[in-house]
């Protein structure tokens, strides 16, 4: 899926560049210039000696720092944002580009519409997609900047940090400095306890994988250098909420790190997208730290999804069985039916949520897993029976060898046939 990810955002910052080199020739109060002092790039050189030289516009510098903001339906916030960040990085180079999911809402539109009389506001907009991380992995790339810097479009991170930040970065010591509401002087301000609980919690469980002593790794506001980044964008697992946790468990150099503390505000607009499948996905994260060299993470959502499947197939048989006395072939066949339906439905909301079916899709996807894993019992009855029969293995040997054989067999098939589209990691 990286190497997807990385495509599109290389045609992305293509496409980029035949934009910036369009309006490079449109004076750009926030572009910073060489001064006369300054060694001059080979191309401002070249034009000084041409002989028309007044007549080539010299090419206006780059932006210092991409404040990468990935959205999914923040209509009420995104000018708000941009406002702020106006505010906050006064005399600064800078530019936002927000990455937006195809929100139902229009954001994208309204993206579009700022950028038109501000060229600082940039929009990727990805269709059929999903995943925070996912979104601020391709916006950082689509950047040209030496720093970028993430941050969410609620505006519950403080943005009046961000000159810090990046002048802490600029002193070339560290690689990264990250947004912290556990150090002294930051907070949770009055995030419901709720949410902070689960917030603690999370913070414990990436302790499972984390390399170093990082207090807030659940952040999701930092400032990090293009290099640092782009040595570690291969190695992102780019599932899920917390890009963060991908980058600081790189096997690679460990990042040099600096946290500064600041005070989580309430959400400005609209809603929180954080839900059941934030906590799953938050899970297959941990588990391809853990285990992703030796097992696909999706292979582990997918077995943890099967195993679920068998308590709902027993709960299938003893209703019809036990509860309205229906034959007991008939009730072992329904209850087949409906545990590979559950398993299909759970399987197309968790494990490829990224990648999620709907409407007629739904259907032939459905058609063609119980199809798949119709194929898939019958090689766990045969297999399991040939080694139970042909050798003295234990009855419970022959059952697991069955049943892991017909699960690498069920997500093989369904990966390439039910959800087969190319994005999948
Ligand atoms: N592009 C993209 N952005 C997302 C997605 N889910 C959430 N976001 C954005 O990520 C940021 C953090 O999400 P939020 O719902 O505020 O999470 P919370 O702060 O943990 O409640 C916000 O700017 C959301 O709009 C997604 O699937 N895709
Ligand atoms: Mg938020």
């Amino acid at each position: 899926m990286i190497e997807l990810v990385s495509d599109l955002a290389i045609s992305a910052a293509s496409r980029h560049t035949t934009s910036t080199s369009q309006i490079a020739s449109q004076a750009n109060p926030h572009a910073e210039r060489p001064t006369s002092g300054e060694p001059r790039s080979t191309a401002d050189a070249s034009a000084s000696a041409a002989p028309h030289s007044a007549a080539v516009p010299s090419p206006a510098a780059g932006v210092e720092l991409s404040v990468v903001v990935p959205t999914f339906n923040e209509r009420g916030n995104v000018a708000e944002m941009v406002r702020r960040l106006d505010r906050a990085l006064d005399g600064r180079s800078w530019e936002v580009i927000f990455v937006d999911d195809d929100s139902p809402d229009g954001t994208a539109e309204l993206v579009r519409a700022l950028g038109r009389t501000d060229r600082r506001v940039r929009c990727i907009q990805r269709i059929g997609r999903r995943g925070l991380s996912s979104a601020c992995i391709e916006g950082m790339l689509s950047s040209t900047a030496p720093y970028h810097a993430v941050m969410d479009c609620d505006l519950q991170h403080d943005e009046t940090l961000l000159p810090r930040m990046l002048d802490t970065l600029q002193l070339g010591t560290v690689d990264i400095v990250v947004g912290s509401r556990y150090v002294a002087g930051g907070g949770l301000g009055d995030l419901r306890q709720f949410r902070a609980s689960i917030s603690h919690f999370a913070t414990r469980l990436s302790r499972l994988v984390l390399r170093c002593d990082l207090t807030d790794p659940m952040s999701g506001f930092f400032m990090i250098r293009r290099e640092a980044f782009a040595a570690r964008v291969r190695a992102l697992s780019g599932i899920g909420f917390k890009i963060l946790l991908d980058l600081f468990t790189w096997s690679g150099q460990p990042l040099r790190y600096r946290e500064i503390p600041y005070q989580f505000r309430a959400r400005f607009s609209g809603e929180s997208k954080l839900d059941t499948r934030t906590a799953w996905e938050y899970l297959m994260l941990l588990l391809d730290k853990l285990v992703g060299r030796i097992i696909p993470v999706r292979f582990v959502g997918f077995a943890l999804v099967g195993s679920l499947g068998v308590g709902i197939h027993l709960a299938a048989v003893w209703l019809l069985f036990g509860g309205f006395h229906v034959d007991f072939t008939t009730a072992q066949a329904a209850a087949t039916i409906v545990a590979i339906t559950s398993n299909f439905a759970l399987n197309n909301v968790f494990t490829y949520r990224d990648m999620r079916l709907r409407g007629w899709k739904w259907l032939s996807g459905w058609l063609s897993f119980l199809l798949a894993c119709g194929v898939g019992a019958l090689a766990n009855v045969g297999i399991a029976s040939y080694l139970f029969e042909s050798s003295r293995t234990t009855w419970a040997f022959a059952a697991l060898a069955g049943i892991l054989v017909s699960a690498v067999w069920n997500y093989a098939l369904t990966a390439v046939y039910t959800w087969n589209r190319p994005t999948r990691g």
